[in-house]
């Protein structure tokens, strides 16, 4: 069955027309993200052309999803908003809460336990409003929605940095705050800079070890987990076209570490392919009848140069495969460098845990490849050195990986785990043996992210991205720096073989099968639909509205804490533990900032209290701020915010009392969470003055009575000894963010409207 057929048909009969009035004010022939961004427009047909980089426009996006960290989050701010219904198909998706330890029936169970008050709290929302719920177990949030809801051409966001998995069926999938969420169910606008385009060529075809992951490693490589922030990246060219769909996602999923708004492909074969296998040909015949329009122009494509602000081309048959980390998602390395690389930088080589999953991999064709090698190295009497642990993307690809004998096929290895269809492991949802003893240790996965601590918990804890092919040669190899293509493993016998090259297939050969998908409807009718929420429960809180901006500067505000390096939101909101109070703002706000490393002491979780002069934990000490009625600022360096797009780690500074985040750059995502919460996100105009911020310092704002758009705000910063320094700092706030500013959040305008009509 398909989801939402006739809002899909809707979108596509409006497509020429939308097309032809861009055609008229772009003036150029236009590449595929421009046609999905201009037939989406709020006020409908195009009236002028955006300025990529600059212009902020108002879309209408055709869905929403949510997973169940960030849905709770999300649908209490919805609450606020007073609708009886969501404008648009929206579904949620319980995939975040449940750990891996034993396997997958014995975890599911245990989650369903723990979480049982969250779980109730998603599922009578969801009836009540009208929103699909998909329960613990039914998959990971990207996979369910690529083989059910994604159609090409579409636009859809959802509160989860990987929504743009997505773009492996040709959307526009945009990860968002729960707020930017908020706005779409309630039938508003949705806001976003009019994204720059990036082009990637892709020429040749994937053989032999290397899979879709490769590109994506390699695109980061290029790009560095900044290179992407706003912009669209389009890939295109034959290489592109000979990827199956799942292969796409995954490239486009990983689009989320170069800090991309999205990434996108053109509608091929590939993706009929898919739709078709995934019971979705109705979409296929209305996609078909305007298949040109979900395409870039041939134009652009012949002369790249010409329409993208940046290309970058990758020759498929000449890309090797890569391995990227410890710690951040774009230290790239081929496969036949780790040797070296490795050793020159003291990074463990043994190998203990291997693990394939995550929104990422998870797909059919990724565990039969990878079960193509562990089928080989069973059958030359290769016995695996490390543990190797499998988390399928939904239920439909277990249930049909089962039926086929794959799970079987992993099951030959002693030491392998099937986990649930969920997150698992690559979000700190691992009960891990030994982790607490913190041990330097490398791990090898098929994930996206590996920040330090993301997966185990333990600092020390290396962990390297790489394909699920690789994984599990790696696994059986138990060596980081194992390069299947040239070296040899002993077997049972003595002997040395050599793995063969990994074979898949793209589509189940007898189809997906599913018994229980695990989908749940909602009412028809929702408004007798009760939604609990306990006042006692330690899980959820009920949300207060912040307080509006009084209208003055701000003055006399204290330095919580000058973040060094590498500040992502694992740093600013740690998810693994903390996950369960995601609906909790008040107990969630004791992970604030507890990972970020302190400029001046270079520790984490301990900061000067100005007021006493001691050093105590980072909340702790923003509460005695809160408490004694004083503001204050955090600073952080590049790319504050990359990663995730929890909310929490805005609303949690702006419950605690932080007024501002001063950086040297913001990743999208977290910048606007900022601006929907009622917080000041700044940049220093003057990089250099971040070296300015000493630990004692003071911060009086002194033009932001007259906050306006395209104005840099002066701030007066009194350091220890009476000296001061007035720095610049810019913003990128409009008039209606500035409202948001002034309203104290997003939400509280909304809810003004509502109270109005
Ligand atoms: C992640 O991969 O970091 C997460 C957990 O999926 C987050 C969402 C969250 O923090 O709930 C994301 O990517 O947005
Ligand atoms: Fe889940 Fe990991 Fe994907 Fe985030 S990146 S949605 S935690 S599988």
């Amino acid at each position: 069955m398909t989801f939402d057929i006739n809002m899909i048909k809707k979108v596509y009969e409006r497509y020429p027309e939308r097309i032809a009035a861009a055609r008229q004010v772009v003036q150029k022939p236009l590449t595929l993200a421009e046609k999905i961004l201009y037939a989406h427009l709020w006020q409908g047909n195009a009236t002028e052309a955006y300025e990529r980089g600059n212009s902020y426009v108002d879309f209408a996006p055709d869905r929403v999803a949510m997973q169940d960290a960030t849905a709770q989050m999300a649908l209490l701010q919805f609450m606020q908003a007073e609708k009886a219904k969501v404008a648009v198909p929206s579904t949620v998706h319980a995939d975040h809460l449940i750990q891996a330890k034993i396997g997958a029936d014995k975890d599911l169970q245990e989650a369903l336990n723990k979480n049982n008050e969250v779980f109730n709290f998603l599922s009578s929302i969801c009836n009540k409003y009208g929103i699909g719920f998909w329960k613990p177990g039914a998959g990971i949030i990207h996979q369910v929605v690529l083989e059910n809801y994604a159609f090409p051409g579409g636009m859809m966001i959802g509160t989860d940095s990987h929504t743009v998995n997505a773009g492996g069926l040709g959307m526009v999938a945009v990860g968002v705050g729960g707020a930017d969420a908020v706005d779409v169910m309630a039938g508003m606008a949705w806001e976003l800079k009019m994204p720059k385009l990036i082009g990637v060529k892709l020429t040749g075809k994937l053989n032999g070890w290397t899979s879709a992951k490769d590109v994506i490693l390699k695109v980061a490589g290029i790009l560095t987990v900044k290179g992407g922030t706003g912009a669209i990246v389009e890939y295109f060219g034959e290489g592109a076209v000979s990827l199956s769909a799942t292969g796409k996602g995954t490239i486009c999923n990983m689009g989320a570490e170069i800090g991309a708004t999205t990434s996108t492909f053109g509608y091929d074969d590939s993706m009929r392919r898919y739709l078709a296998a995934t019971g979705r040909q109705e979409v296929v015949d209305a996609a078909d009848k305007i298949a040109e329009h979900l395409t870039g122009d041939a134009e652009v494509y012949a002369e790249p140069e010409k329409y993208f602000d940046q290309v970058i081309e990758i020759n498929l048959s000449e890309l090797t495969p890569h391995l990227n980390g410890p710690f951040t998602p774009d230290l790239a390395t081929p496969v036949a460098e780790m040797r070296d690389k490795a050793i020159a930088n003291d990074w463990p080589l043994d190998i203990e845990w291997a693990l394939i999953g995550s929104c990422t991999n998870s797909s059919y064709e990724d565990l039969s490849r990878a079960a193509s090698i562990v089928e080989d190295a069973v059958a030359k009497g290769v016995k695996p050195k490390a543990i190797l642990g499998i988390n399928p993307g939904s239920e439909q690809v277990r249930y049909t990986a089962e039926r086929d004998g794959l799970i079987d096929t992993f099951k030959k290895f002693e030491n392998a785990r099937i986990f649930t269809n969920a997150c698992g492991p690559c979000i700190g949802q691992w009960d891990r043996e030994g982790a607490e003893k913190q041990e330097k240790n490398s791990i090898i996965h098929s994930f996206n992210r590996n920040f330090a601590k993301r997966a185990d918990g333990n600092p020390n804890t290396h962990a390297f991205v790489a394909s699920p092919e690789m994984v599990a040669a790696v696994a059986i190899s138990g060596r980081l720096d194992f390069n299947p293509i040239t070296d040899t493993l002993t077997n049972q016998d003595g002997e040395q073989v050599k793995l063969d090259e990994p074979k898949g297939s793209e589509l189940p050969a007898k189809g997906f099968d599913v018994e229980d998908n695990g989908y749940q409807a909602p009412a028809e009718d929702g408004s007798d639909v009760q939604v609990i929420v306990s006042p006692t429960s330690d899980r959820l809180q009920l949300l207060e509205p912040f307080s509006p901006w009084d209208g003055k500067n701000i003055t006399g505000a204290k330095l919580l804490i000058k973040a060094e390096g590498k500040c992502t939101t694992d740093h600013i909101s740690m998810a693994g533990p903390w996950l369960k109070y995601r609906g909790h703002l008040d107990n969630i706000s004791n992970n604030m900032l507890i990972g970020a490393v302190n400029f001046f002491n270079k520790e984490t979780n301990r900061v000067k209290n100005q007021l006493t002069g001691e050093y105590g934990e980072v909340p702790a000490v923003q509460r005695a701020y809160k408490a004694a009625g004083v503001p204050s600022i955090v600073v952080g360096d590049q790319n504050y915010g990359e990663g995730s797009s929890r909310e929490h780690a805005a609303m949690e500074p702006r419950h605690l009392g932080v007024k501002a985040v001063l950086v040297k750059s913001f990743a999208r995502i977290h910048e606007t969470n900022l601006k929907k919460q009622g917080m000041l996100a700044l940049t220093f105009v003057n990089a250099e003055d971040y070296d300015k911020i000493q630990e004692d310092d003071t911060f009086d704002f002194l033009n932001l009575e007259g906050f306006a758009p395209n104005t840099p705000l002066q701030i007066q910063i009194t350091h220890s000894d009476g000296t001061t320094d007035t720095i610049l700092a810019n913003h990128t706030y409009n008039e209606q963010q500035i409202g948001w500013f002034k309203a104290g959040s997003a939400l509280n305008l909304i809810a003004e409207e509502a109270k109005k009509a």
